[in-house]
């Protein structure tokens, strides 16, 4: 297959050799007529060595977003690994963990005492389809903050109940626009999209943003098992 043949393409040299190496991507890249990469693909910067003292203090700029017009409810399709998990959302508990100074046990009734952030922004799935989402949550950073994560803080690791797991670099985490989202469209976040929580972000494709979780451990080094897809041979930083 030839992924080459990017039209107004605003991708950088480094993103292709990435892109390229994700099988499954290439129709993407090959011009189905979709306007996917072109006017979503910011210039990719991998702000690994970010320090989590800087990024909690100064936030980094808002990716832009789109307007309620722009979202047509039907075009977000499910992608579920595996069955749907049964969660009771009484009993549910996000656990903040690792290397914290305040480890985090919160209820969605603690969660949603939190202040709520809406925003409108476009889910890619690399598999061929995207849609123009609202989402409803807390801020990711909110949460970070709240467990007090220590200087040597580098990422995120992300387990789902339904045995999904994914990791993320610190400053993707701490991106304002990312999101532990309870809301899809201004209701209550359907289950097969991942209630009671799951991750929205614009900085994200589709693959890194899990659904159903339960756990966030704010780790110094990645483990060897980086992500459900990743370990499949996806691109692990999986950015926008
Ligand atoms: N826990 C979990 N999260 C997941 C997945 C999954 O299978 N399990 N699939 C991922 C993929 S590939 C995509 S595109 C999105 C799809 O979200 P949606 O089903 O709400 O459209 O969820 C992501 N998060
Ligand atoms: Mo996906």
């Amino acid at each position: 297959m030839n992924l080459i043949r990017v039209p107004n393409s605003q991708l950088t040299r480094r993103r292709f050799l990435q892109v390229s190496g994700i099988s499954g991507m290439g129709f993407l890249l090959s011009g189905c007529g979709t306007p996917l990469f072109s006017d979503v693909v910011n210039n990719l910067s991998e702000p690994l060595n970010q320090k989590v003292e800087t990024l909690l203090f100064n936030p980094q700029k808002p990716v832009p977003e789109f307007s309620k017009s722009d979202i047509k409810p039907s075009d977000l399709l499910i992608n579920t690994f595996q069955d749907t998990p049964i969660i009771d959302q009484a009993k549910f508990r996000l656990i903040v963990d690792g290397d914290v100074k305040n480890p985090l046990n919160l209820s969605m009734t603690d969660i949603q005492a939190l202040p709520l952030t809406s925003m409108i922004i476009r889910h890619i799935c690399v598999e061929g389809w995207s849609a123009i989402v609202q989402w409803g949550g807390i801020r990711l950073r909110e949460i970070v903050a709240l467990a007090q994560p220590k200087a040597n803080v580098k990422f995120a690791y992300f387990k789902s109940a339904d045995g999904y797991y994914e990791s993320w670099d610190i400053a993707s985490v701490l991106h304002p626009q990312t999101l532990l989202a309870y809301q899809k469209n201004g209701e209550p976040l359907p289950v097969d999209n991942g209630a009671p929580l799951r991750l929205a972000s614009p900085v994200k494709l589709g693959y890194k943003q899990s659904k159903w979780v339960t756990q966030v451990t704010l780790i110094s080094d990645l483990p060897r098992m980086k992500g459900y897809w990743e370990d499949q041979g996806y691109e692990w930083y999986g950015g926008l």
